[in-house]
């Protein structure tokens, strides 16, 4: 086998060079990579043993993309713009032998662009395509806007470059991205597949014009449709932008338009933002000082406390990860209505063709709703998720004590209360930990690991990788009041009452939040998590009232009643109220007209200020923590990076 560098090897299997890519993890396309590639299509050329050639990468994965850790030294000068990818995707086209790519794991980004210069491609059918750079605030920037509709159509082009999502080997196939779909070894497959075209003159794929021609509504379609899921975010109109450029110009031309949008995006601060939300949700899952080698014990089965409005979402974390779980309420009327409450969220993914009835219903089957605690005695993990009382919280838990077995993680769903004294209640202090999940529980993806004093290092491991397995993002975080996220909701809520009381209405605050990229603002949100839930809290440590529990005093609990801060006819969209208003009126000591700059610089502010005291405190271990906490648990704007990012760049400003 020869080197062409560290990270590239050519090697060969009778007449067919095998070019292999090694650079774990993922093989991404770092210096040396690229050069690598180039040097093995060159050296081929004038190689007469050599009649085709497969391209494929080592471990678990094909290319998985460009190197993203690159672009920060891009961006701030470090090293130069020119990575010339496109040019070396150019020569692996313009190879007079031909070019086959074997993927398996993942081809995304710059790795589906190399793929595409290629004259075939074949794919092992677990392997995924895509071209996910929107999700980094970027756009392809080697010819994948230009080369994916000329493979796969303009349809399938727009929505993988705009969307991001990667789409699996079979569809890949369909769409024309994919030639094969190797049974077994994929290299064997590879190389048989390279040796029959290796006579047949291959076609380059950007001169394949003949799926470029169609029903130009597309694009204004999806532009309607990003602008709505994609709210805010200026990558998937350029992406938009970059295949409608390639429907209109020659392929040259096409691609000069795509460099510049790419630049555009790449210098932008909203791809800073999001490259630091992506680094920042694996740097999260590290903790420095827990040793690699902490045991992680399987979660098996799981019982849950309490089916209300955060039990129930809990309980269908753990059948969505196919973990059969109990679910235990005090009376049978909230226990059917928890569960109804189940079935109708599954049942409206199945209207909406999210997953088939079959699924729904395997799902439903793992849920086992019950009065008692039979069976607690299996489960490896119980979560406890009943009113935010600490009372009755104590109460639970030197029951569970009775119950679970010694190996059982016991966690604490509580918003704000001391984790410690909840574990007091126990004759295991060291199996106490919070798993503290977000509103809506069964979407928002995050959970607040809460250690306590006595936690031990294996409950948070194991913790963690529940998290991950549960497909959530797991942040280890402090024990104190309201812990990071509720800390700072605390402050950031007060400062959106005071805007009221100085003359803004709430949906005057909400709007500008909204508009800031906030997924609601702070009133609705309120009215989705239940005023109630606030007001017990405020009960709970005797603080001053709010005007949100003049509200619940009023029966206004939110969307569960149908009424809070808005009105709710269909259950969850928001209907400004003119008795709000009125309320909201007499308790104003002033009125003046707020500019949503202000709402925003105050109430982001508060947010921003007191996630600093947070990270003085060590509550936080780091602030990408906290921004990671704020993307996925509360709606902040990923493009934004998260309340510290945002508040150190406004800051620079
Ligand atoms: O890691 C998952 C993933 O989705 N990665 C990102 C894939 C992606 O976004 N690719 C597109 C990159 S942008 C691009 O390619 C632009 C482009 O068009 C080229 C333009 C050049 C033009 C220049 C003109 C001037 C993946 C699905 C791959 C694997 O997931 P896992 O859950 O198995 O593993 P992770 O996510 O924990 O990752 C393992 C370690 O690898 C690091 N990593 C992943 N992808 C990387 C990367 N590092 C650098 N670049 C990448 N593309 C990841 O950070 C993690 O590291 P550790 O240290 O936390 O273990
Ligand atoms: O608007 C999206 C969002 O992310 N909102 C922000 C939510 C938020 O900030 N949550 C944190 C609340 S605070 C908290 O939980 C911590 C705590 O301890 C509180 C303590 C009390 C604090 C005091 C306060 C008084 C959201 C995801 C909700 C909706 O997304 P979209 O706007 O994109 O709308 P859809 O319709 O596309 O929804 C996406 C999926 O979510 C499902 N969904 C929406 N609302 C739901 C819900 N599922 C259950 N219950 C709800 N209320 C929706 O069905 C859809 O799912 P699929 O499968 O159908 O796609
Ligand atoms: P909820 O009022 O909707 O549900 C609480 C449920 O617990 C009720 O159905 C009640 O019948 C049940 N319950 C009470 N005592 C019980 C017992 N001894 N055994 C079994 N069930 C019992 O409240 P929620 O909003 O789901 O909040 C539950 C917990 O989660 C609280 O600690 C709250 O602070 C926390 N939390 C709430 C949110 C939110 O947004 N609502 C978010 C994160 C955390």
């Amino acid at each position: 086998m020869d080197e062409m560098n560290e990270l590239v090897k050519f090697s060969k299997s009778g007449r067919i060079g095998v070019i292999t890519v090694d650079n774990p993890p993922v093989n991404a396309l770092s210096p040396g990579v690229p050069e690598g590639i180039l040097a093995a299509v060159r050296s081929a050329q004038g190689d007469d043993s050599v009649r085709a050639l497969v391209l494929i990468g080592a471990g678990r994965t094909f290319i998985a993309g460009a190197d993203i850790k690159e672009f920060g030294k891009i961006t701030s000068g470090e090293r130069s713009e020119a990575l010339g990818l496109a040019e070396v995707i150019l020569a692996i086209e313009d190879s007079a032998k031909p070019v086959v790519c074997a993927i398996h794991g993942t081809a995304l980004g710059g790795g589906l662009e190399v793929a595409m210069g290629a004259h075939y491609r074949v794919a092992v059918a677990s392997a995924q395509v895509g071209q996910p750079e929107v999700k980094l605030g970027i756009i392809p920037g080697a010819g994948g806007t230009q080369r994916l509709p000329r493979l796969a159509g303009v349809a399938r082009a727009v929505e993988m470059c705009a969307f991001g999502e990667p789409i699996k080997a079979a569809a890949a196939l369909e769409s024309g991205i994919v030639d094969r779909i190797v049974e077994g070894d994929l290299l064997a497959g590879a190389i048989a597949f390279a040796s029959e075209v290796s006579q047949q003159t291959a076609r380059k794929p950007r001169e394949r014009n003949e799926k470029l021609a169609g029903d130009e509504s597309i694009f204004a379609a999806a532009r309607d449709q990003a602008r709505k899921t994609k709210r805010g975010m200026m990558a998937p109109l350029a992406a938009i932008d970059a295949v409608e450029a390639a429907t209109r110009l020659p392929f040259e031309a096409g691609m000069k338009k795509e460099a510049e949008l790419f630049r555009e995006c790449l210098f932008s601060d909203q791809s800073k933002a999001m490259i630091h939300a992506f680094f920042g949700e694996r740097e999260v899952a590290k903790i420095p000082w827990l040793p690699k080698d902490t045991p992680v014990k399987e979660i098996r089965k799981a019982a849950v406390i309490g089916a209300g409005t955060m039990g129930g979402g809990i309980a269908m974390n753990y059948a969505n990860a196919g973990i059969p779980v109990i679910l235990k309420e005090t009376t049978q009327e909230a226990l059917d209505k928890g569960v109804e409450t189940i079935r109708r969220n599954y049942a409206s993914s199945v209207k909406k063709g999210r997953f088939p009835q079959s699924v729904m219903d395997q799902r439903m089957g793992l849920i086992r709703p019950q009065l008692t605690y039979d069976g607690f005695e299996e489960a490896d993990v119980i979560a406890e998720a009943v009113f935010e009382s600490m009372a009755l919280k104590k109460q639970v838990f030197a029951e569970i004590d009775k119950v679970a077995k010694p190996e059982a993680i016991l966690a604490t769903n509580t918003s704000t209360l001391d984790i410690d004294e909840i574990a007091s209640a126990t004759s295991r202090p060291q199996m106490v930990i919070g798993h503290h999940y977000f509103s809506p529980a069964n979407v928002m993806r995050l959970i607040e690991i809460v250690r306590g004093k006595a936690t031990s290092p294996e409950v948070i491991a194991t913790s963690m990788a529940l998290a991950k397995k549960l497909n959530k993002v797991g942040v280890l975080v402090g024990n104190c009041r309201g812990f990071v996220g509720n800390r700072m909701l605390h402050e950031y809520l007060r400062e959106a009452e005071s805007l009221l009381k100085e003359g803004a209405a709430p949906r005057d605050v909400d709007r500008a939040l909204y508009d800031f990229g906030m997924a609601m603002g702070p009133f609705a949100m309120s009215d989705l998590a239940g005023l109630d839930v606030g007001w017990r809290i405020r009960k709970e440590h005797k603080d001053q009232p709010m005007i949100a529990d003049t509200l619940c005093e009023m029966g206004r609990y939110g969307q569960k009643t149908g009424a809070g801060w808005y009105r709710y006819e269909d259950g969850r969209t928001p209907i400004p109220d003119p008795d709000v208003d009125a309320l909201v009126a007499k308790l104003r000591k002033r009125m003046r007209w707020i500019p949503a700059e202000e709402i925003v610089e105050r109430t982001i502010g508060a947010l921003v200020k007191e996630g600093a005291k947070i990270l003085e405190e060590a509550i936080a271990m780091r602030a990408v923590d906290i921004d990671i906490i704020y993307i996925t648990g509360y709606g902040f704007p990923v493009y934004r990076g998260g309340p510290m990012w945002y508040g150190k760049a406004t800051m620079q400003a």
